[in-house]
């Protein structure tokens, strides 16, 4: 293994070997960071790596990215695992070349390093970054601005899409939280919306949900009442609320859509500050999916998940995979780098949280997608869905999220309960 000191909190290194790592406690390193995919030839891998160090007393990280296709959650992960680590941090690649480049990225955005000076920096560690540069010359000049929240109690990624140029914002799929074990609710992850929000002096504009979840509480009725700015949703809205009318046998339930202030229909626009948005009918998740496609970026929630993890399920009621298919298509059809963000992350094999990908990406690396006809997407998904238990949440939250986020009303006693139909689902899993 070859190691190069870049500071007294950072090194980085090529790939190590179970030896190497056996011996960096001794060295003063307390964690390891893996940023090779474990497809990537020659690597020892992160299950191996991740025995090794925790057996050395290490913390381990594993980070898995390539140079062409880093994003900001990358970047993000890399920040907070030095940010977290009580000591010394080894992060290494293949080279050490992307440990470097994650290094300047952070060191950049952050304001400590200025972009003149990347390239002689990677030179004197005998690295070429100007691929950092035009990473973050790109992230400048691109709009609009994404911040992602992400849930990990529901997978979920919440968004602020802004505009640079009027500062002013879109809330994307927020999350009100709720503990099923105690029934108590809170507002923990839509508070860190607005405090972003504020601390970035955004003004709110639109709060917009892409479908109603089947596994988590919308905070759109609470944002709407912190911010005064309007909620929105797909117009198809109104046939789930007839469908959950009545599974909860819910004769006093309103369902046209009302608890909305705009309902979007197949290709309707609007803007964000200067930013033009345009909605794309999506259904198969659900019956009344949408897709925001604002500027260069398209919010794309239970469609494709990233890459590695495949496609939406589409077996809730209303779903359907052919459905689905034709919504991944007409989303696959945008130009080949529109940035794709997505509605859940669930980390498969324990990698760091990634939500944003391309088209590109996704028409040559989605196993659901590459390759895979409507035939072949049908059978795969149709069958996955067969596995795949009820989300432990799905009858908790559309009664909530059919009225767009508002809580049951209080009864005599000032307290809120909320109604569960029996058998009235399939889908159990014993
Ligand atoms: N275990 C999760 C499952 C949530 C779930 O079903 N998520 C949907 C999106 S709302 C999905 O498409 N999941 C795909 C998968 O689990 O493969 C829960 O209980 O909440
Ligand atoms: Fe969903």
């Amino acid at each position: 293994m070859k190691t190069i000191v870049v500071n007294p909190r950072l090194s980085i290194a090529d790939q190590p070997a179970l030896a190497d790592i056996a011996g960096l406690d001794s060295a003063g390193t307390r964690c390891l960071i893996n940023l090779r995919p474990d497809a990537e030839e020659g690597a020892l891998g992160s299950k191996a790596e991740k025995r090794a160090a925790e057996e050395a007393g290490l913390n381990y990280r594993f980070i898995p990215v390539s140079v062409g296709e880093l994003t900001e959650a990358d970047v993000d992960a890399f920040r907070e695992a030095l940010a977290q680590s009580e000591g010394p941090v080894l992060a290494h690649c293949k080279s050490g070349m992307r440990a470097l480049l994650l290094h300047v990225l952070v060191e950049a955005i952050d304001g400590r390093m200025a972009l003149e000076d990347i390239e002689a920096f990677g030179e004197s560690h005998g690295f070429d970054l100007s691929s950092a540069v035009r990473w973050l010359q790109n992230r400048a000049g691109r709009r609009p601005r994404v911040k992602a929240f992400f849930d990990p109690r529901t997978w979920s990624v919440q968004y602020v899409v802004s505009d640079p140029a009027t500062s002013r914002c879109a809330i994307i799929d927020p999350v009100l939280d709720y503990d099923e074990k105690s029934g108590q609710t809170s507002t923990k992850n839509a508070d860190r919306i607005l405090a972003y929000v504020a601390a970035q002096g955004l003004t709110v504009e639109w709060i917009l949900d892409t479908h109603p979840h089947a596994d988590h509480f919308s905070a759109a009725f609470y944002l709407k009442q912190k911010t005064g700015a309007p909620t929105a949703i797909g117009d198809h809205v109104v046939e789930v609320q007839k469908l959950w009318k009545g599974l909860y046998n819910w004769p006093t339930l309103a369902a046209d859509g009302s608890q909305w202030d705009r309902l979007f229909g197949d290709g309707e626009t609007f803007s964000i500050g200067t930013l033009p948005a345009r909605v794309m009918f999506s259904p198969g998740h659900t019956l009344a999916s949408i897709t925001y496609v604002i500027g260069d970026a398209a919010f794309i929630h239970d469609t494709m998940f990233m890459p590695d993890s495949g496609t939406a399920r589409a077996d809730f009621p209303g779903g359907s995979a052919q459905a689905l298919f034709a919504s991944i298509s007409a989303i696959l059809s945008l130009p080949d780098e529109t940035r794709l963000f997505t509605g859940h992350d669930y980390q498969p094999g324990g990698r760091h949280v990634r939500y944003e990908s391309t088209v590109a990406q996704q028409r040559t690396q989605n196993p659901h997608l590459a390759g895979i006809d409507k035939a072949g997407f049908v059978a795969l998904r149709d069958a996955r869905d067969r596995t795949l238990p009820m989300p432990k949440l799905i009858l908790h939250a559309l009664q909530v999220n059919v009225r767009g986020g508002r809580l049951p009303e209080p009864e005599d006693n000032g307290r809120r309960y909320l109604k569960i139909p029996l058998d009235t689902l399939e889908g159990a899993v014993w």
